[in-house]
């Protein structure tokens, strides 16, 4: 393995629409943090990079559906994942966000560098726009029917019923999400990254990796087999980076154009001037940890712009990881069928590592994974608590009662006892290629083969039976047993880091790093410190409560749908009378909590009508909406008023209301039928 003089270590930048849950965790933020803290345990030269993804359509659209702006979310979101993060314990040097305006100028620079190389193709196209919202639509805003298998409700990127590949012109009868209303086209332009004509240059470079992982390099190679087609690497949208040309309002870089040099942004945040080195010496090794579905954005599209860019180094390494499964089932954050990292952290307060261990241990690093909360419950009781928690615990337990709790001279130690020591070199540098392999899951059963090694010591030379005809050999004994915990508090530092500050604080020792480990590292005479247990036994209540957690909450939405009603004949349907009305006059009804007095259109008549629905709009918002109405319903008062007809709403399972509206304008007394 060639030697670097630094590193720079990054892990991907999350949208920051939504918190973080276990699979982000395994995915890229565990691995990387292993990483990291193994090469600085080693003396390394290294920085760990990472923020938040503040751009895409994605999070306008969040901000759309919950009545919001995109920075309040992304702020919002910003605060919870920062904190969650800092709390588990991933170490990153810097948590950086792409709204900074540090990452606006880094991202346009990088833009301008490219355009005045001529590398992109302006490119003019028809694409759809909304007149009614006045915006172009991107591929999601879009639905319509597949071409292909009819279904309806087809995206412009991709039908979800048969799951074929689509472009926006593809739909049939498309509809703008935004307003409901059918799209025109309009012409636009954009700049692409024109990827089929710089496709020989990533075909030499990946195949100058391949020492990558199988996964990452076949996704690559079936990129590549396909064939690369340009891409757009502006957007019509208003939220993100602005397109540093003239003549570009209302355009803005791809987010993933920009995504991936936040990483630059947050190296020039950290490093201020001195920050050049980490991405244009050749002796940085650049490392991006990231999950399956970035693979294409950082082997292929990412080292294109840096290659064509000139002046900067590219990945060495790309470990992305699969996903990982919670209980069976795909994690969904719609669903809410995920194990939520700021939940965890209440629900299990001072047990970040028992969390760690079992994701560790279960990483999707070949295929995708599952985490149960049972495995969860069994990784602790049977291996944290039974194997690597006892061991430590009877060692300090030893020396307390033998020795006062003073780590005892070395008088009498025979050959057997330094083939122990041997063992744990051979182990620490077997451990040391699983990191640098990315072979995590290895190198935490490692740790616990220690831990194993440690216990068998014990078992071989039964101290306890020899404590009153050979003390001097039971004090070696517990001599090296001590040193065996030293060396375990510090090789277990990059995997589980508040273990290991749990056990230095055990022996009473400031921690150490990597290269110190050795057979004596806790001097004779010295006065270990409290003895606690480490880790603790999981009850099945405890377990059994986030089952029931995680079921509740999926549950919830499906039990509060309200059952399907029996059927009715036409008849019975026809005799209600449901039309269309504008809203003309609308006003809070006094001292009423709920009711919205409304004057309505209906084409016929001009009408009073009430309706319960002030807690979800305000006079302001309804007014000269068209509505539908239910028109024959016997008149009704409240609070002094008569109400004549009912406003059709719907209603959710959680009793929140929303209005119906025809999707576009009819006239007013038109029939629903
Ligand atoms: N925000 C996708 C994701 O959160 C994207 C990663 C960017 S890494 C530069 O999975
Ligand atoms: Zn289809």
């Amino acid at each position: 393995m060639p030697k670097y003089k630094r590193h720079l270590v990054t892990a991907a930048l999350i949208y920051a629409n939504g918190p973080i849950h276990i699979g982000h965790l395994a995915g890229a933020y565990i691995p990387a943090d292993i990483y990291v803290r193994f090469l600085r345990s080693k003396g390394e030269d290294v920085k760990f990079v990472s923020g938040t993804d503040e751009h895409g359509v994605p999070i306008t659209f969040q901000a759309r559906n919950e009545k919001s702006t995109p920075k309040k979310i992304v702020d919002y979101y910003y605060k919870i994942i920062d904190d969650s993060f800092k709390k588990f314990g991933i170490s990153f040097d810097i948590y950086s966000r792409t709204s900074n305006k540090s990452h606006h100028d880094t991202s346009s620079e990088f833009f301008l560098n490219l355009y005045n190389k001529k590398l992109f193709d302006e490119i003019s196209s028809s694409q759809y726009y909304d007149e009614i919202e006045n915006q172009f639509l991107s591929d999601r805003y879009i639905s319509g029917e597949c071409p292909s298998c009819k279904y309806e409700n087809a995206y412009g990127d991709q039908c979800e019923q048969c799951g074929k590949t689509l472009s926006p012109l593809d739909l049939k009868n498309p509809i703008s999400k935004l307003s409901g209303n059918k799209p025109i086209l309009k012409e636009t332009i954009n700049w692409f990254l024109p990827m089929d004509k710089l496709q020989s240059k990533i075909e030499n470079y990946i195949d100058k990796h391949k020492d990558w992982k199988t996964n990452v390099l076949g996704q690559c190679k079936s990129w590549l087999k396909e064939g690369l087609k340009p891409r757009a690497m502006t957007r019509d949208l208003d939220w993100g980076v602005k397109v540093p040309l003239p003549n570009s309002k209302g355009k803005v870089l791809y987010v993933w154009f920009d995504a991936p040099i936040g990483y630059i942004t947050a190296t020039k945040e950290l490093m201020k001037d001195d920050w050049e080195k980490y991405w244009k010496d050749s002796d940085t090794k650049l490392v991006h940890f990231i999950g399956k579905d970035n693979i294409v954005f950082h082997c292929i599209i990412f080292p294109m712009m840096l290659m064509e860019h000139g002046e900067y180094i590219l990945p060495n390494n790309v470990p992305a990881n699969e996903f990982m499964n919670l209980e069976g089932e795909k994690i969904s954050t719609s669903r809410n069928w995920a194990v939520w990292l700021h939940e965890y952290l209440i629900d299990f307060p001072d047990m970040q590592d028992e969390l760690r261990y079992c994701l560790i241990t279960n990483l999707p690093e070949t295929k995708d994974s599952d985490f149960t909360w049972k495995d969860f419950q069994a990784k602790n009781n049977n291996e944290l608590v039974s194997i690597f928690g006892n061991y430590i615990n009877r060692v300090v337990v030893l020396i307390d009662k033998y020795f006062d709790g003073k780590v005892p001279e070395d008088l009498k130690s025979i050959k057997s006892d330094k083939e122990i020591f041997h063992k744990i070199e051979n182990i620490k540098s077997k451990i040391e290629t699983s990191i640098e392999k990315y072979r995590f899951r290895e190198a935490m059963s490692l740790i616990i083969n220690l831990s194993r090694l440690g216990n068998k010591y014990l078992a071989d030379t039964e101290p306890w039976k020899i404590i009153k005809t050979d003390e001097d050999r039971v004090k070696s004994i517990l001599y090296n047993s001590i040193q065996i915990v030293v060396n375990i508090a510090i090789l277990c530092e990059p995997l589980l880091p508040f273990t290991s500050i749990k056990i230095f604080k055990l022996l009473n020792i400031l921690s150490k790093s990597w290269n110190d480990s050795s057979n004596n590292l806790i001097k004779s005479g010295h006065k270990l410190g409290e003895i606690n247990h480490i880790f603790s036994k999981i009850e099945d209540s405890v377990i059994n409560n986030q089952i029931e957690k995680l079921k509740l909450t999926i549950n919830d939405k499906k039990e509060k749908i309200m059952e399907l009603k029996e059927i009715i004949e036409f008849d019975e349907f026809s005799k209600i009378d449901l039309r269309i009305a504008t809203v003309v006059e609308a006003e809070n009804v006094l001292k009423s909590e709920k009711l919205l007095k409304l004057i309505v259109d209906t084409g016929v008549d001009k009408r009073v009508i009430l309706s319960g629905i002030s807690k979800y709009y305000k006079p302001e918002d309804i007014l000269n909406k068209q509505v539908m109405i239910l028109v024959n319903l016997k008149p009704r008062k409240m609070m002094g008023i008569e109400s004549q007809g009912m406003l059709l709403l719907a209603e959710n399972p959680d009793g929140s209301l929303r209005l119906m509206h025809p999707d576009t304008k009819a006239i007013n007394g038109s029939v629903i039928v």
